[in-house]
């Protein structure tokens, strides 16, 4: 079983295109593993595909991209499909940090962090996993330092994704610094 494969299809089934699989997400982004998996046997790369695989694909996992609760999975960020996600509202440390691509930060600086295709702005908790996101898009990333305690404190949500990843509707530019 290709591991990678099964969770590079998952995310893009729980966070862009669940209508292709006949899936309907509830307000959370949940979606019953039973349909999930009907859904992904029509495929005959999956056809042989259980449950089980679904929790050894997240065990594998370089991040923690997906939760399973009580006989459903869901994707924890990441989503673009038009409803909106409801993301639990959690107090975030005192700085988080966005690493991005060099030719975007005139513009970020300016018009603050965006959402761009997706339903939420992400940051990280720890530079280093920023580092990590902006090295997708740049050999040689920036990363922004957002003053979230302060945000926070002017009223600002932040939302919890899992233990490294957090997310807010937008961040204005005042709460953004370069921190390298
Ligand atoms: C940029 C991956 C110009 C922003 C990662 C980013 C993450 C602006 C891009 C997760 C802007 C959007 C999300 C503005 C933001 N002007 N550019 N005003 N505001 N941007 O992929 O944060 O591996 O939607 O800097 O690790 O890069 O898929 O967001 O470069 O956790 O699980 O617009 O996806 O996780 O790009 O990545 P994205 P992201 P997975």
């Amino acid at each position: 079983m290709d591991y990678q494969r099964l969770s590079k299809e998952l995310s893009y089934a729980l966070r862009h295109a669940p209508h292709k699989y006949e899936l309907e997400l509830d307000e959370q982004g949940w979606v019953s593993i039973e349909q999930l998996l009907y859904a992904l046997h029509e495929q005959p790369v999956w056809r042989q595909l259980h449950e089980e695989d679904l929790h050894i694909m997240m065990e594998r996992s370089d991040k923690k991209r997906h939760e399973i609760k009580e006989g459903k999975i869901r994707a924890l960020y990441g989503h673009s499909i038009p409803k909106k996600i409801m993301k639990e509202e959690k107090e975030p440390p005192d700085a988080l940090y966005h690493g991005t691509a060099q030719r975007f930060v005139a513009l970020i600086l300016e018009q603050g962090l965006q959402p761009k295709g997706r339903q939420y702005v992400h940051l990280s908790a720890e530079t280093e996993t920023a580092r990590q996101v902006g090295k997708r898009r740049d050999d040689r990333p920036v990363i922004l330092r957002v003053d979230a305690k302060t945000a926070w404190l002017d009223g600002v949500k932040f939302y919890h994704g899992n233990e490294m990843v957090w997310l807010a509707d937008q961040v204005d530019r005042k709460y953004i610094s370069l921190h390298s």
